[in-house]
């Protein structure tokens, strides 16, 4: 059994903000369809972008009547938000945009977001009532690593931390010695960052004689990135803390879409401002709840850029079985993976998250790790990089040489292929201060 050094089960009292987390299901649905047809009129009404592909179909927002009705409106996607840059999908003037965050695509030009005064106030309270779900309350001390700026991390947290109650240090990423002679000086209690910079605030405290498990801190609130059980797991045994999975996205709003409540079962959606769909992604069809799909989302209260059927690009599921924390809001699988992270080596579908889970299974692999894809001869090659223990390291070459091929048998058991496992020294792959860059494609070069 795992030892934690603090329980939030056992305190169960809630910020009073978190009250809709707990609506019974046919008050939840009244307030979503009239929300719902509130933002499809306002969006029809002020989206040149929406308003057309609503004439397109022939469709204008009366002829939405139930929940059900959504199915049948456009899809929104991000080549929408790239191709209107950069406020071409704002439903309300300037004037009343008081906030702008942007989040860097992998070609080109940013995605914009604009948020009115009251679109900060239901984020600023969907991120307390996630920080009030782990547990977290006024008294903590809440260092937030995410990062300040035009990515919606650090402004996200910090104001759902400081509406809380809660003491924020407004950290943001990086300078990894200051952030732990802070997290020890401070007493800091719990702290906001990605999966894979907390494990590098582990491993860099190690070395500097600064061990977390003898800290106060007593919860991690990770997300940005995907990351599996596997990787939770590892957190928790190293740290001594409970890690808790929270999902978001700037097209929606930031941090604060969906996050996990003190039971660890996947992260509840804050269904009374964002509505979940879960989709087929080729065929574009509804799926049912427990099937894994695309999840959509429509934001039910966002003023300043409404976003109607977003395809997020996520892969989940929505689970509606009732959770023990008596909240009545339903959950998503944990997003361990995006439609476009997956990479196809020699005709197989794999995502990193495979090859995560199949790495720690094997003991003595640390969780850092890259996938380098490479061709060779027109074959495509995999290379994966794992750093393991320096223990592991200093034995034998047969040892060595024995990791590497129970490791590889692992991958090749997860997704059916070969690959070749390289062991590297402790703290050698780069590391990063937000999102982790685990797969390095050299096969379009
Ligand atoms: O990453 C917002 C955020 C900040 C979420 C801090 C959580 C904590 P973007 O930069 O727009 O926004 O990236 C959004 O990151 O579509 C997912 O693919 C991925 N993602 C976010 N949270 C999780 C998570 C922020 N908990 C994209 N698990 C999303 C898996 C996640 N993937």
């Amino acid at each position: 059994m795992l030892m934690t050094k603090y329980d939030a089960r056992k305190n169960r009292s809630f910020h009073p903000v978190s009250a809709p987390d707990f609506l019974p299901r046919p008050q939840l649905r009244e307030l979503q369809l009239r929300r719902l047809k509130a933002i499809v009129q306002r969006a029809y009404d002020h989206v040149g972008l929406f308003h057309k592909r609503m004439a397109d179909l022939g469709m204008t927002p009366e002829d939405l009547r139930t929940l059900e009705d959504l199915a049948k409106l456009p899809f929104t996607q991000k080549a929408d938000l790239r191709d209107t840059y950069p406020f071409g999908l704002f439903a309300s003037p300037m004037k009343e945009i008081v906030r702008l965050h942007a989040s860097s695509g992998t070609t080109g030009k940013p995605i914009v977001v604009a948020y009115t005064r009251q679109d900060l106030e239901v984020w600023t309270n969907v991120m307390l009532r996630s920080l009030s779900a782990c547990g977290l309350h006024e008294g903590d001390i809440i260092q937030n690593a995410y990062g300040y700026g035009l990515f919606t991390g650090g402004l996200g947290a910090h104001y759902g931390a400081e509406a809380l109650g809660a003491t924020v240090i407004p950290i943001s990423g990086g300078n990894t010695q200051r952030q732990l002679m802070v997290m020890k000086d401070f007493g800091v209690t719990a702290i906001c960052c990605t999966p894979s910079y907390f494990l590098h605030l582990i491993d860099q405290g190690a070395e500097s004689g600064i061990h977390i498990k003898d800290l106060p801190l007593h919860t991690g609130v990770f997300g940005a990135e995907p990351w599996t059980e596997s990787m939770r797991r590892r957190i928790e045994e190293d740290s001594g803390i409970k890690a808790y999975d929270i999902y978001g996205l700037t097209e929606i709003i930031g941090p604060g879409v969906a996050m996990e409540c003190v039971c660890q079962a996947g992260p509840h959606i804050f269904e009374d401002c964002f509505y979940p769909e879960i989709i087929d992604s080729k065929t574009g069809k509804p799926c049912p709840d427990g099937e894994e799909g695309e999840l959509v989302l429509t934001t039910l209260c966002k003023q300043a850029m409404p976003m109607i059927r977003y395809r997020t690009r996520d892969i989940t599921s929505l689970a509606d079985e009732p959770c023990e924390c008596g909240r009545t809001l339903r959950r998503i699988k944990r997003i361990s993976r995006r439609a476009d992270d997956m990479f196809i080596i020699r005709g197989v579908n794999v995502f990193p998250s495979q090859i995560e889970s199949a790495l720690l299974k094997v003991e003595g692999a640390l969780p850092h790790y890259q996938i380098i894809l490479t061709r060779e001869r027109g074959l495509d090659v995999m290379e994966v990089q794992v750093e393991v223990t320096s223990a592991v390291f200093g034995d034998t070459v047969g040892a060595l040489e024995g990791l590497q091929e129970k490791l590889s048998k692992s991958i090749e058991t997860t997704v059916g292929l070969h690959a070749t496992v390289r062991l590297v020294q402790p703290r050698t792959l780069q590391r990063s201060e937000g999102k982790a860059k685990r797969v390095l494609d050299q096969r379009k070069m």
